[in-house]
């Protein structure tokens, strides 16, 4: 079963290089998921609206990054898209031809190589015009020919101190865009990851966007490759932690993580301590500007790699899912956060670097929300007082496309606020507790090969199926 990943705009293109380089450590060239067997080169789709980031690696000295890549792959233009949603989602043909639909003939003959395509890995920022703007009609071009396909988009949040005046307009139009097309969205912020580095780096040094980087590739590494020789821990995965169409933020912590390629903690740290900074990470940072809202949690999914795991083990499982537990406080219409574990009996990180353990824990919590919420309000300010909307309007993206937009992100904060807002001993029948249950529903009737829901307690099913009918 294969994986292919598309590499978007400068971010894309730069994080995706650096999984890739990862990967060639890790994983042996005969895995189906990552490399092509007739090519031997990763499946990997280069796409940016400018050449420079692509060229770095592509031209000049061989490495075995560039090596593994395919340069048959690569779709590029001459100009970027200024930052613009718009005009990257506008894609103009240049030579009669478009980044979207080269990128989709990439897809495709990829695809035709692979016995069984599985799922395809965006990666893209939400505020560079190609990343977001782009990255939507890629998105949706892919989920139009491939519907079956777990789409799953690695998305990375800007700064909130903001590079670009756009960047708040540009990520609502980016977010809106996957909640129609992507089947799980891996949410990374630039901000927590700065923090979470600089609370781990084992010695003083400047942190630069390839550190950034580095931390996003070993979460998606540990995460979706957690057994070297197995194919892509997809299926469980989207199961246990990507509920329903709302709720499909995943956020991904893992510890310990490389900086500068080297680990961040000692190659003998035990499980215990690997457990409390991997939680420490999704707990740290949150924000004290939320009031009434309480950080809840709908699911969570702990990979342990190490050789002293064992898979069949219950004492040590049950040992960190009562520690789980503590920390990932379930929203109010389930008992508890649904923990899911994977037990990789693999030292991780291979031999190159010394790391006996190493836990990733993928959630999908409510406060995923708070920054989306602030990228929201800060556009919609914008969008009133009439700020920049000449960039967006002269490539043809009018009012009513701000609105559409801002209309689906307001839907999805008041459907997480709701869930994040917890009145103690109350286990409430609410509005989005119902628009849940009819999302779940309505995944399960298409034709998905995974279709979540296992993990609802029959309880609860019947009791929200009871509410539903009552609705009707
Ligand atoms: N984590 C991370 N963030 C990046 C990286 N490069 C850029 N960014 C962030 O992504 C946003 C800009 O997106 P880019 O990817 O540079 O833009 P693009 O998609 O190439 O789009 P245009 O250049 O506007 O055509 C800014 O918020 C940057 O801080 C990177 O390598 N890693
Ligand atoms: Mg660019």
């Amino acid at each position: 079963m294969s994986n292919i990943v598309v590499q978007i705009g400068q971010c894309g293109n730069q994080v995706g290089f650096q999984l890739c380089d990862l990967l060639l450590n890790e994983i042996p060239v005969n895995c189906d998921t990552v490399f092509n067997q007739a090519t031997r080169k990763a499946r990997w789709i280069m796409v940016d609206s400018e050449p420079k980031v692509i060229g770095q690696v592509m031209t000049g000295k061989t490495t075995p990054l560039q090596t593994a890549m395919n340069p048959e792959r690569m779709v590029y233009h001459m100009s970027g898209r200024g930052n613009n949603w718009a005009m990257g989602y506008l894609d103009a043909p240049m030579g009669g031809v478009s980044l979207h639909e080269s990128t989709l003939e990439m897809v495709r003959r990829e695809a035709e190589s692979a016995d069984y395509l599985r799922s395809i890995l965006s990666i893209s920022s939400l505020a560079g015009g190609t990343g977001s703007g782009l990255g939507s009609r890629v998105h949706e071009a892919i989920r139009e020919e491939y519907p079956l396909i777990h789409l799953l988009a690695c998305t990375i949040q800007p700064s909130s101190s903001g590079e670009s005046p756009l960047q708040h307009y540009n990520s609502c139009f980016a977010l809106s865009a996957l909640l129609d097309s992507a089947d799980t969205i891996f949410y990374f912020q630039n901000d927590e990851i700065m923090n979470t580095i600089l609370a781990n780096r084992q010695y003083d040094a400047n942190v630069s966007m390839t550190n950034l980087n580095e931390y996003i590739a070993c979460a998606l590494y540990n995460l979706l490759y957690p057994e070297r020789s197995r194919d892509l821990a997809l299926a469980n995965l989207v199961q246990n932690v990507s509920p329903s169409q709302d709720c499909k933020f995943v956020e991904v912590f893992t510890s310990p993580f490389l900086f500068e390629k080297q680990p961040t903690l000692p190659f003998e740290t035990q499980w215990a301590t690997l457990v409390e900074n991997c939680i420490g990470q999704h707990t740290k940072f949150e924000d004290p500007r939320a009031k009434n809202f309480e950080v809840l949690s709908i699911a969570a999914s702990a990979t342990y790699r190490g050789r002293d795991v064992l898979p069949d083990a219950e004492m040590p499982k049950k040992q960190f899912k009562s520690k789980l537990r503590t920390y990932f406080k379930p929203v109010s219409f389930l008992s508890s956060c649904q923990l899911a574990d994977t037990m990789v009996t693999e030292r991780p990180y291979n031999l190159k670097f010394r790391i006996e353990r190493s836990i990733t824990i993928a959630s999908t919590r409510t406060g995923v929300i708070l920054p989306i919420k602030r990228t929201y309000e800060s556009a919609y300010a914008k969008f009133n007082a009439g700020a920049y909307l000449h960039w967006y309007t002269k490539y043809n993206c009018g009012r009513d496309e701000f609105l559409q937009t801002f209309e689906k992100i307001q839907g999805l904060v008041d459907t997480y606020e709701q869930l994040g807002m917890y009145s103690e001993g109350q286990r409430r029948s609410t509005n989005c507790v119902n628009e849940l249950f009819d999302s779940l529903q309505r995944q399960s009737q298409e034709e998905r090969e995974v279709t979540v829901r296992d993990w609802v307690p029959r309880k609860e099913r019947e009791y929200l199926a009871g509410s539903v009918q009552r609705r009707k």
